[in-house]
């Protein structure tokens, strides 16, 4: 039987398990990338370890979420990166050189290869056919250290792209109809291929814009073949040699299949407060807009910018919207500045922002009260753009310059163009690795220091999983909880990423403002969550602030790949309802436990006993043998200290 190319590149991975869906399977990882929201907690694990120098073909640091630096927190966070890039091993991606995503798929991707990274868009990287996962810090840490990255093997999902886009129809449009289709959590337990005639239209920076939001169904990553068009991009990149052609086997077999006609696509919207809640543009149309921006790692290439640049050529945004343009990297800066469409951006009244996440997680360029924003991106969790009450809707860059220059959502076959400006991507992209800085030889790097500025705290205590659990259900949430609800990011949380008590106090707080309070005061507690919890983000810190908290287990109907795995690593028992009505029968404050722990680990079912209500629930688990030594020895942390992996 035939491999699917997602099949293919684990095959070549493999160092434990069989490659059965629903298995654990261990990879061998080449490269690892962090960035800085993430990276200090994923250093400090790393120096945790003692392991003197990363163990990967390549590891690089960047810098890109916490760039606003209106106190030493972020900087010194920065300073405490470079320097442990230095010493160990890694690239060191400084401050405005770009988006990781962006800057690693123009720099380091390679077809074929294995990449974790540290932040959940890192399957940008299927864009040039690699398996590039997102995954909690920790676990980058350990596969820096040479250690395996533990997965349960994927089912593959097909996605036929028959047919040709039409003009003003995007890649952005085909990740919206995607989600349109199965939704934020259809693609969970699964890995997208893409597939079909359609494939070979797609240009690198449309296939890692669909590969990139990906993330929003839950997949455990998305690829696409790696084929003449990839050949094509890293040649352009001065990279050609690392190229290697990439297809499924023509008798591959899929666990399912979807089928998306280019031809017939229209321009899609995703609607506030889901990248799953999607709708035509034009049904949307006259909606008043305040708000707009265009960037991300989904939307923020050389292709996108000169897209946007050639529609706002000439003509002025409406004075009722304030426009942002955030260039995905200094290559993409460097070379719309270059080629004079930079100007055209600038003229239509569009304010530029630094490359980097910038409002995407909050920092800065929130909207104003109630707002409506249309943005590139790819979340739109309630209160994530740093307004509370702000309407946040997706689109792609066409949808979004249509209402910058109309002032409300329009479709943008509808503002007058016969077609769509032509836009090619160059022969060779302007290359210039300035913004790069090489690690210390081995020699070197021994005497070398690491900066540790003062708002850097050491990784919070770990609990070893006992036999009983007697805890308060502290907190009881709804559907599709993310990590954004759990932990907040934006200007004002974010520099506390590498100073876990403190950020705690911002644990949950978008959900319930006294929730740190009474967590702390409880002593142990449980959450109860209902489907999809902890959907999102990969940030460990939306675990590690309940750990410091107390929070000793999650009993969910269902939970997102990354943030189980991320509990799992802090040493927090997620479990599920056998039935998911239980979940009804739990109300906050009730005194809950659970006795016989490791029996249940063994057969996958525990008894909870709700002591307040006299009842009992029957909730189920499926740990790895693996996953039950981490929780037993409190964590990842602990059990890979005791030299296990
Ligand atoms: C996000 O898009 O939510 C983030 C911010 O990039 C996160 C990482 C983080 O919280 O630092 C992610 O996607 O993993
Ligand atoms: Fe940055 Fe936004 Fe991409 Fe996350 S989704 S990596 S915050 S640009």
């Amino acid at each position: 039987m035939g491999l699917n190319i997602a099949q293919k590149i684990i095959k070549e991975h493999l160092l434990s398990g069989t490659m059965v869906p629903g298995e654990e399977i261990g990879l061998r990882i080449d490269q690892t990338l962090t960035q800085d929201a993430t990276g200090t907690m994923a250093y400090l694990e790393f120096e945790a370890m003692n392991i003197p120098r990363v163990r990967t073909e390549l590891s690089v640091a960047y810098i890109d979420h916490n760039m606003l630096q209106s106190g030493f927190e972020n900087a010194d966070d920065h300073r405490y990166i470079q320097s442990a890039a230095h010493k160990y091993g890694l690239r060191f991606s400084r401050p405005g050189n770009g988006i990781c995503h962006q800057v690693h798929l123009e720099r380091f991707g390679i077809p074929g290869k294995t990449l974790i990274g540290s932040d959940s868009h890192t399957p940008t990287g299927g864009g040039i056919g690699m398996l590039a996962i997102g995954a909690g810090g920790l676990d980058v840490a350990v596969a820096m250290g040479g250690g395996a990255y533990y997965i349960t093997m994927p089912r593959v999902l097909r996605v036929d792209l028959t047919g040709r886009l039409r003009d003003f129809v995007t890649a952005k449009d085909i990740i919206l109809e995607v989600l349109r289709q199965i939704g934020v959590k259809g693609g969970v337990g699964y890995i997208l291929e893409y597939t079909g005639e359609g494939v070979k239209t797609l240009s690198v920076p449309e296939r890692a814009t669909i590969t990139n939001m990906g993330a929003e169904t839950g997949a455990t990553t998305s690829v696409f073949p790696s084929d003449g068009v990839t050949e094509q991009f890293l040649t352009a990149q001065g990279r050609g040699e690392v190229y290697r052609p990439l297809a499924a086997d023509a008798d591959a077999v899929y666990d399912g299949e979807i089928e998306i006609d280019l031809d017939s696509l229209e321009p899609l919207i995703a609607c506030p407060h889901s990248p799953g809640n999607v709708v035509t543009v034009r049904s949307l149309a006259g909606k008043k807009v305040d708000q707009v921006c265009v960037g991300s790692c989904t939307n923020s290439s050389l292709y996108d910018m000169l897209k946007v640049a050639a529609l706002l050529k000439g003509r002025v945004i409406a004075d009722n919207v304030s426009m942002s343009v955030s260039p995905g990297s200094k290559q993409v800066l460097s070379m719309l500045t270059e080629c004079g469409a930079f100007t055209d951006i600038l003229s239509a009244g569009a304010r530029v922002l630094e490359c980097g996440c910038g409002p995407c997680i909050g920092m800065g360029f929130s909207p104003n009260s109630g707002g409506v924003s249309l943005r590139t991106f790819n979340r739109n969790f309630e209160g994530r753009s740093g307004t509370k009450d702000a309407q946040v809707y997706l689109v792609s860059p066409e949808t979004a310059v249509a209402a910058a220059l109309t002032g409300c959502i329009t479709d943008p076959r509808d503002i007058g163009f016969d077609r769509m400006p032509q836009t090619k991507l160059p022969e060779t992209f302007s290359i210039n690795d300035t913004g790069i800085i090489m690690p210390l030889d081995e020699d070197a790097a021994k005497d070398a220091a690491v900066m540790r500025g003062p708002n850097i705290k050491p990784y919070p205590d770990s609990y070893p999983q006992d036999d009983d659990l007697r805890a308060e259900l502290i907190l009881k949430v709804g559907d599709n909880i993310s990590t954004d609800h759990i932990m907040p990011a934006g200007a004002r949380v974010l520099p506390f990423r590498s100073n876990v008590p403190k950020i705690s106090q911002f644990c949950f707080t978008a959900v319930d403002e006294t929730f740190p309070e009474r967590a702390k005061a409880a002593g142990r507690s449980i959450i109860a969550g209902a489907y999809n919890y902890g959907q999102g983000s990969s940030r460990e810190h939306a675990a590690l602030a309940p750990l410091y908290l107390g929070v000793r287990a999650v009993i969910a109907k269902s939970l997102a790949r990354i943030h189980a795995a991320n509990l799992i690593n802090a040493g927090i028992m997620p479990l599920t309802f056998a039935d998911p009505e239980d979940y009804e029968k739990l109300e906050q404050g009730d005194m809950l436990s659970i006795s016989g722990i490791f029996a249940g680990m063994e057969t996958g079912e525990m008894i909870l006993k709700d002591e307040t209500k006299g009842t009992e629930i029957k909730l189920s688990c499926s740990f790895t043998e693996r996953q039950k030594a981490i929780l037993k020895a409190g964590g990842l942390l602990e059990y890979t200290k005791n030299g296990q992996n």
